[in-house]
């Protein structure tokens, strides 16, 4: 495989760029060998600067689920960028855009927009304080909710890839007030409850996509709105992944979850940076200009990504393609089951809505430690084949894949002869 300028451009970034990325999972570290730099995408499709050619399963992390270069969301975009790109004053885009994630959300009577699911999360966190006027969180133990001090303590996503307990840098002050459970596993957060008369909030990914897919009990779920709510701890739902990706709204919706606090991010801005957070009238009524909890962004509800947000969400509502992800995700499924069969690799394919992974384990993954027990110098070896039979992946084993409206029978052949192919090599290389 040539990746002969991927490399060469790897080399150049390190000099004036951090390990000449800037997301660490970007660097391909858990993976091994040169990262690809990528020159454009179309569709389902992205072609790296050596001109290979993928079908993309990361989909910048879950944006694009209309594909790159959606000619709607194109022409939205240049309509707005002939307007001027940022104002410091607000523009009708930005109630457009609210109007329509509110009416999306059951919960939801107002949002702010933020530019990250980063600073989503954080000011979530400062409006659960506010509201409840009390300190402490529980997070659960591989969901991750960004960079802020507060939630880098057992999370995924680039931490479970770089196997960091936490970061340094962070001061234990910041940190003492989140308590962890474990995902799935309510007495976990009985326990955490029951021992501490501080908790402002509990904080979960509704289907965790940060160590792989791992999707909730309903019991679990239920349960934990239970408990929080005979002790008045509001839930914050981070649906930065799954926001907008399984149904036109939230994944809470669909597993029966009501969930104080909503963060979004991801698909909400179509690909440019948007991150947003939203909740009934009475906690939003706390957030400056009306209230005491102050959060704030120059280019927060920047016209252009508001365009693209709006001309994103307007597509999805009307066309309505979850359905026919949920199948495709099925197919995708299907074809990694049957590989793992014939060539007598363990595997689990965790899936909800167009959000799918693989687990080489035999246990069920249901939390972060059976997540954990996936073999990763597997994975490593199915991630760089599959780069070679045109199949781009999360190059960590703790992200989730995404699917698009782009995916056609075209790429799911051309994704079964990979994962054969993968396997075969796995196979090979394990002596199976
Ligand atoms: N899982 C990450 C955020 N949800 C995306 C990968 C990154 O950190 O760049």
């Amino acid at each position: 495989m040539n990746l002969k300028n991927s490399s060469i451009l790897y080399e150049r970034g390190q000099k004036n760029l951090v390990g000449a990325v800037n997301s660490p999972v970007r660097a391909f570290k858990s993976v091994g060998g040169s990262p690809v730099f990528i020159d454009h995408a179309e569709g389902s499709q992205i072609v790296d600067v050596d001109g290979n050619r993928y079908l993309d399963l990361v989909l910048s992390y879950g944006p694009m689920i209309l594909g790159h270069q959606y000619p709607k969301v194109q022409e939205a975009v240049s309509k707005a960028m002939r307007k001027g790109y940022t104002f410091g004053a607000s523009t009708e885009g930005e109630i457009e855009l609210a109007e329509l994630v509110c009416e999306a959300f059951p919960g939801m009577d107002k949002v702010r927009f933020v530019n990250s699911g980063t600073e989503a999360v954080l000011s979530a966190i400062r409006l659960a304080r506010a509201f409840t006027g009390k300190n402490q969180i529980i997070k659960f133990s591989g969901c991750y909710h960004g960079h802020s001090d507060s939630l880098l303590v057992a999370a995924g996503s680039g931490l479970a890839t770089l196997s960091l307990p936490g970061s340094k840098g962070v001061p234990e002050e910041a940190v003492k007030n989140t308590l962890i459970a474990q995902f799935n596993d309510i007495e976990s957060v009985k326990k955490q409850i029951d021992s501490h008369n501080d908790i402002a909030a509990v904080i979960l990914e509704p289907v965790a996509g940060n160590m792989g897919v791992v999707v909730p009990d309903p019991d679990f779920l239920e349960e934990l709105r239970r408990v929080t709510q005979e002790k008045g701890i509001l839930i914050i739902a981070d649906e930065v992944m799954t926001g907008f990706r399984s149904k036109f709204g939230g994944a809470q919706e669909l597993l029966g979850l009501q969930a104080d606090i909503t963060c979004l991010g991801k698909v909400i801005g179509g690909g440019f940076p948007v991150g947003a957070y939203g909740a009934r009238e009475e906690i939003m009524q706390m957030v400056a200009p009306l209230g005491e909890m102050y959060q704030a962004g120059t280019l927060s509800g920047n016209p252009i990504a508001m365009a693209c947000g709006l001309s994103t969400l307007l597509e999805l509502k009307a066309s309505d393609p979850y359905q026919d992800l949920n199948e495709t995700a099925l197919k995708i499924k299907d074809i990694l089951l049957k590989a793992a069969d014939k060539y007598e690799v363990d595997l689990q394919v965790n899936h909800f809505g167009s959000m799918i992974n693989a687990f080489f384990t035999n246990q069920k993954v249901i939390d972060f430690s059976t997540a954990q027990s996936s073999d990763t110098e597997k994975f490593k070896i199915f991630f760089w084949s599959m780069m070679e039979n045109g199949v781009f992946l999360p190059p960590s084993q703790f992200e989730a894949w995404f699917l698009c409206t782009a995916i056609d029978e075209n790429d799911l052949n051309a994704f079964e002869k990979a994962v054969d192919a993968s396997f075969k090599t796995i196979s090979d290389k394990f002596n199976l």
